[in-house]
């Protein structure tokens, strides 16, 4: 049986993911760029992960039994700074350097200059083969940490993306979880113009993982999910979670001219307002 959740922990990790989702917005306003659509469809599944899956240390972001998180679709960074700042990687004061020259939050995450990165992301396709090194590498150290990949469903599009599922499978890396940000809208367009990624259930299978399909704004469904990974054996699983792309925003919702726009101050002040929140100082 998935592990019951009660819904006081469903509520408070929602209640969560809103104010990331408001962090972000904020964060992309003052920067006057980067992306928010992909990030409003992630922060849900950030947030599951962050707070209530995987195991941290935010005080030691090397602690070698950490679960690793991987951002493929690096361009989702304000959503996942936010997250490593909530969750005390680094200050939230220095989420207002987004962007900036010589700030370790730079437009794309860097492993290197930003304390709770895994890998550094941006370039689309890679973060599953680096996740199945990662996941090999804990099993060659006898090592129990899980590793977690965030895909964009555009980002299937990227033939790299299958060579790491090939790589996954035939290693039966029960460790290495990736999860689909199914939003359907890409940079320009919807992905089921530009490039079909479905059959998505059948393809995964074939390439020999476990899927579970869920809502991926649906926060139970999300931490049963994730509970129910850590009972198959002998094959990674994927996440086909179902998401809209600039959730919580109306007029963000589903609509690709919101993948990399920055909002002016009133609709800055709009999406604030339809997240729950007001706009700080
Ligand atoms: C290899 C590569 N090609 C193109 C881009 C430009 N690019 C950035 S985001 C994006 C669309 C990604 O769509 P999706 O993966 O569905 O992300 P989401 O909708 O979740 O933001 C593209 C084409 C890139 N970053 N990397």
């Amino acid at each position: 049986m998935v592990g019951y959740h009660p819904e006081k922990l469903i509520a408070e990790l929602s209640d969560l993911a809103m104010e990331l989702r408001r962090t972000a917005v904020e964060m992309v306003f003052n920067a006057q760029s980067s992306h928010l659509g992909g990030s409003l469809s992630a922060a849900d599944i950030v947030t599951a992960l962050y707070f209530h899956q995987m195991k941290l240390d935010p005080a030691n972001p090397r602690w070698p039994e950490r679960d690793r998180f991987i951002l493929s679709k690096g361009h989702a960074a304000p959503i996942l700074y936010a997250t490593l700042a909530a969750r005390g990687f680094f200050p939230r004061e220095e989420l207002k350097t987004l962007r900036q020259l010589d700030s370790r939050l730079q437009g794309h995450p860097d492993r290197n200059k930003t304390p709770g990165v895994e890998m550094t992301s941006g370039a689309l396709g890679h973060g599953l083969s680096v996740g199945a090194g990662l996941a090999l590498a804990a099993r060659l150290d006898a090592a129990s940490y899980r590793t977690y990949v965030l895909l964009g469903d555009g980002e299937l599009q990227a033939g790299v993306v299958w060579e790491g599922a090939m790589e996954a499978a035939k290693f039966r890396l029960e460790n290495l979880t990736a999860i689909v940000d199914y939003n359907d809208v890409q940079l320009d367009g919807f992905v089921h113009d530009i490039m079909p990624v479905e059959p998505m259930l059948e393809k995964w299978n074939a390439f020999g993982w476990h899927t579970l399909e869920l809502d991926g704004h649906n926060m139970r469904q999300i931490l049963d999910a994730l509970d129910e990974v850590e009972s198959i054996h002998a094959r990674p699983t994927v996440l086909i979670a179902h998401t809209t792309k600039g959730k919580g925003v109306s007029f963000m919702e589903n609509l690709c001219t919101w993948h990399g726009r920055a909002p002016t101050l009133e609709q800055c002040a709009q999406a604030i307002n339809e997240l729950g929140g007001e706009i700080r100082g």
